[in-house]
């Protein structure tokens, strides 16, 4: 079995506990993992605080942080395959998928080192003589990264990146599912030459020590993904700190397709957009919503497509679905797709366990066209599950999309430009993507609302979440100050 190990306050070392993790192809036990207790939460926190206010990080340029996080990006490109190959054992996220998107996770890091010197403050045309007033910008202090099993190294790149880039320091707790990658890449910090403390890595389960860090006072900003029932475990931890929370919860995506869409196009971004990442993905577009008169066509070709998915073991180059990251996952999927026929959902496709070793889940599509209530159309099942409703016109497209408690991304195909316009402007969406699907870009703001939480990554507008905002009033005058009693 191989052994992994915390980074804490600049060195590799052993949790309160230890747990083994499965490798989801086979079920069986392959690693153990670190468990992070409440006295290794506090450890870590404290080393990120102490590194906040060290000099070698608190006076240390814009321009080198930026630099730092160049060396990891080149890092992580160079140890990509490896990253890759981790990530793919203790998740099941088949190689094809982690070796991509890990190359492009040092894209990420690279956007962010070339904005920590482009966090700029402001000065003010202030309407008093004498006075000198500006802002800066600066950094908020120790950041809780809470990252999901889907995509670890992805979804802290897009926390830890803008949070160094502003000057936080960072404790990232890694999913208890598949902590490798993470506890992996914590080597690639060390070697960027970060000071110690600036970043630390765990991992643990959440009431021991996720909760323990997000209630934790010396915690200014709780960046988090997940699902919502763990978002309100953290809203809830962080009426102790009072910390910003930003939240990323997934979705329950609406791709929608007129009936003078390219179909074949749209089909190949509809099998992307929900099967990719064994649909383990926040922006799947798990509804499809398609014009009644083009159903029938489209559903066969999908039916053609998702027919010839490969589904296989995730470390083979040519698997196109693996198996999903937990047995848990696969029991919840399982339990909702009976609740959905039950509910008057039809399969199509798909649907049924198969025996064997791993947790593997075939790609399945459901008709809920007569079952508006159903589980598969209403939850994020987080999983190879497509559920498909027809609609006769475009409001009524419209009011589909909108009818969820959702809001993270939606998908348009269509030909015309002028409704393509009016469906961005009506979708309830942080992401509205038009002829194309599950796009993404460090340039880009990423994040939704409603049940899909709030906040943004990615972009400026993600570093600037990790600075507070002060405020300098100068006096240039060198007459004595008068009366104390009157305000200027
Ligand atoms: O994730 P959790 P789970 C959805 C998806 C999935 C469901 C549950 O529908 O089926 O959520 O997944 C940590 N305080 N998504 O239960 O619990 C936990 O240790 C602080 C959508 O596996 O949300 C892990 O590191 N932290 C999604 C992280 O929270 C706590 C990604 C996320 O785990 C905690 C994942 C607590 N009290 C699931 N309890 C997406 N948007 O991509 C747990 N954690």
């Amino acid at each position: 079995m191989e052994r992994f190990q915390l980074y804490i306050n600049g060195a590799f070392v052993d949790g309160s506990a230890r747990f083994d993790s499965l490798d989801p192809a086979t079920g069986s036990p392959w690693a153990e993992m670190p468990e992070a207790r409440e006295a290794d939460v506090n450890r870590a926190v404290e080393a990120a605080h102490a590194a906040f206010l060290s000099p070698g990080w608190a006076n240390m340029t814009a321009t080198a942080r930026g630099k730092l996080l160049y060396r990891l990006a080149d890092l992580v490109q160079e140890a990509a395959p490896r990253l890759a190959a981790l990530e793919t054992r203790d998740t099941g996220k088949i190689i094809r998928e982690t070796s991509a998107q890990i190359a492009y996770v040092a894209e990420y890091y690279r956007y962010y080192a070339g904005l920590a010197d482009k966090i700029e403050g402001a000065h003010l045309p202030i309407d008093k003589p004498d006075m000198e007033v500006w802002t800066r910008r600066e950094p908020v202090g120790v950041v809780a990264a809470i990252v999901p099993w889907n995509s670890q190294l992805f979804l802290s790149a897009v926390k830890l990146g803008p949070a160094l880039a502003a000057g936080c320091t960072v404790v990232v707790k890694a999913s208890e599912d598949g902590p490798a990658p993470l506890l992996e890449f914590a080597k690639l910090v060390h070697q960027a030459g970060f000071p110690a403390g600036v970043v630390n890595i765990i991992t643990g389960f959440g009431p021991k020590c996720g909760a323990v860090l997000t209630s934790h006072p010396r915690v200014a900003h709780i960046a988090f993904t997940g699902g919502p029932e763990t978002a309100r475990h953290v809203v809830r931890g962080s009426a102790e700190n009072l910390a910003k929370v930003s939240l990323e919860l997934g979705g329950k995506s609406p791709f929608i397709v007129f009936e003078d869409a390219d179909l074949e196009s749209a089909a190949n971004a509809q099998i992307s957009g929900i099967f990719a990442a064994t649909g383990q993905s926040c922006v799947a577009g798990s509804r499809l919503l398609v014009q009644a008169s083009v159903k029938d066509r489209l559903l066969a070709i999908l039916k053609a497509k998702a027919e010839a998915i490969k589904v296989s073991a995730p470390d083979d180059m040519a698997t196109e679905v693996g198996p999903l990251c937990t047995k848990r996952q696969r029991d919840a999927i399982v339990a909702a797709l009976e609740a959905s026929i039950v509910a008057g959902a039809q399969v199509v496709m798909g649907g049924v366990c198969p025996n064997g070793a791993g947790f593997y889940f075939p790609p399945t599509i459901m008709d809920c066209s007569g079952a508006p209530e159903a589980d598969c159309l209403r939850r994020e099942m987080f999983g190879p599950v497509l559920s498909v409703v027809s609609f006769e016109t475009e409001a009524e497209a419209l009011a589909l999309a909108n009818d969820t408690e959702f809001g993270l991304a939606s998908g348009v195909f269509t030909k015309s430009l002028t409704r393509a316009h009016r469906m961005i402007r009506g979708i309830r969406a942080g992401i509205v993507w038009v002829n194309t699907y599950r796009v993404v870009s460090p340039i880009a703001p990423f994040g939704g609302h409603g049940l899909s939480g709030h906040g943004r990554e990615g972009g400026l507008a993600a570093a600037l979440d990790y600075t507070t905002v002060k405020t300098v009033w100068l006096r240039t005058s060198d007459d004595p100050i008068p009366d104390p009693f009157v305000m200027r």
